[in-house]
């Protein structure tokens, strides 16, 4: 009896997102960054959340300043609209960006170097004018990029390598952020996928400044012992230390943790950092409670993680400022120049 050739198995449907999108269209170029750092894994974060809402990549704007964080964006959602601006002035150009088209979904990567040293200026009126804006500090408390060195958020009493000693008290970018007026202000930790995600997905729906401080181990060139951020070189490469083009491999870091609980996470060199997840019953709406929190948690020396702060109705400042709801950037010159009459009548009225 003549038997019927076996049919080809269908390769299984790729998943597709409500407007029909696969992950693939959230995906960027390849990373150059070191393996192991903790830039990447918020990258792919970043992929997943907006793949999960079902953001259109082409109604979206990335931004960034300068550093290894700052290469991040282009490492996804290639379609959308980009711009690398100059060192800590990430701040002034998106704004500009946003005011021009606020239509678009904005969201910047920047480092603790870019905002919190040579940016920090920006980084302050950004957060002031609450405008709608994620903006991702991948907090790493140094200057990946340029070798190392400390940054504003390295803690009081790290050491370099060379022994220096770092005797500034570190800039705690949350309580900034809260104090100067953003909207919402999260902590997270980069090896803490579930946390990190659901926290994106929040401030990408959240309408004003979402500041997101995600610890981001530097894999390579942090060398502070006792650091709580930091990855002091493996004893057996102490001479690649000066070798840039030496790239150790380490593994991702990945965590799990219940909310109300603290764990200690142990970094690639063996240093320890402490996080504690906020319980289900923390309000994030006090002000008060959020700056007592991050004081108490960092007096403890432990990282507070989760939604800090939230202030859901806040104005934005497009609103603030009484745009149209059209995009400024697609008005004709009808309505964007004032004709004769109307400029006379503005004379007028100074009379
Ligand atoms: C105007 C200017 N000053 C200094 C530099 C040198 N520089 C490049 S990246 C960087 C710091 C980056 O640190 P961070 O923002 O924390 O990013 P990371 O590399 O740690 O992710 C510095 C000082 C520069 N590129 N431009
Ligand atoms: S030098 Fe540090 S921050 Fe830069 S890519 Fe490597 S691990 Fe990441
Ligand atoms: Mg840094």
């Amino acid at each position: 009896m003549a038997t019927t050739p076996a049919q080809p198995k269908a390769a299984p449907a790729k998943k597709t997102n409500r407007i029909g999108l696969e992950l693939l269209a959230y995906r960027g170029g390849k990373t150059t960054l070191c393996a192991g750092c903790g830039h990447n894994a918020i990258t792919e974060r970043i992929i997943e959340s907006f793949f999960e809402l079902g953001i259109d990549p082409a109604q979206v704007i990335k931004l960034s300043g300068i550093g290894c964080s700052s290469k991040a964006p282009a490492y996804f959602l290639n379609r959308a609209h980009g711009f690398n601006s100059v060192h800590g002035r990430m701040p002034a150009v998106g704004t500009g960006a946003v005011i021009a088209n606020r239509k678009m979904i904005a969201i910047g990567v920047s480092g603790d170097g870019d905002t919190g040293a040579i940016g920090v200026g920006q980084f302050v009126h950004l957060m002031r004018r609450n405008l709608p804006f994620v903006y991702i500090i991948e907090d790493n408390g140094c200057y990946g990029l340029t070798k190392g060195q400390f940054s504003p958020t390295a803690d009081l009493g790290s050491t370099l390598k060379t022994g220096v000693i770092n005797d500034l008290p570190p800039i705690d970018t949350c309580a900034l952020a809260i104090e100067l007026g953003a909207s919402f202000v999260a902590r997270s930790f980069s090896g803490d996928p579930k946390q990190l995600k659901a926290i994106l997905k929040a401030a990408l729906s959240h309408r004003g400044t979402a500041m997101i401080d995600v610890i981001s181990p530097c894999v390579t060139f942090n060398d502070h012992e006792g650091s709580t951020k930091s990855y002091a070189y493996v004893k057996d490469h102490d001479e690649a230390v000066s070798d840039v083009s030496f790239v150790p491999y380490f593994e991702d870091i990945n965590i799990d943790y219940d909310p109300g609980t603290s764990t200690a996470v142990t970094l690639h060199n063996g240093s320890k950092i402490l996080l504690s997840k906020l319980s289900e019953d923390y309000h994030p709406t006090d002000k008060m409670s959020a700056m007592r929190l991050l004081h108490e948690s960092a007096a403890r020396g432990e990282y507070a993680t989760g939604l800090i702060y939230v202030e859901p109705d806040k104005q934005d400042f497009v609103d603030m400022l009484g745009l149209v709801d059209e995009p400024l950037s697609m008005l004709d010159q009808s309505r964007t120049r004032p004709g004769k009459a109307a400029l006379t009548e503005i004379m007028e009225s100074f009379r």
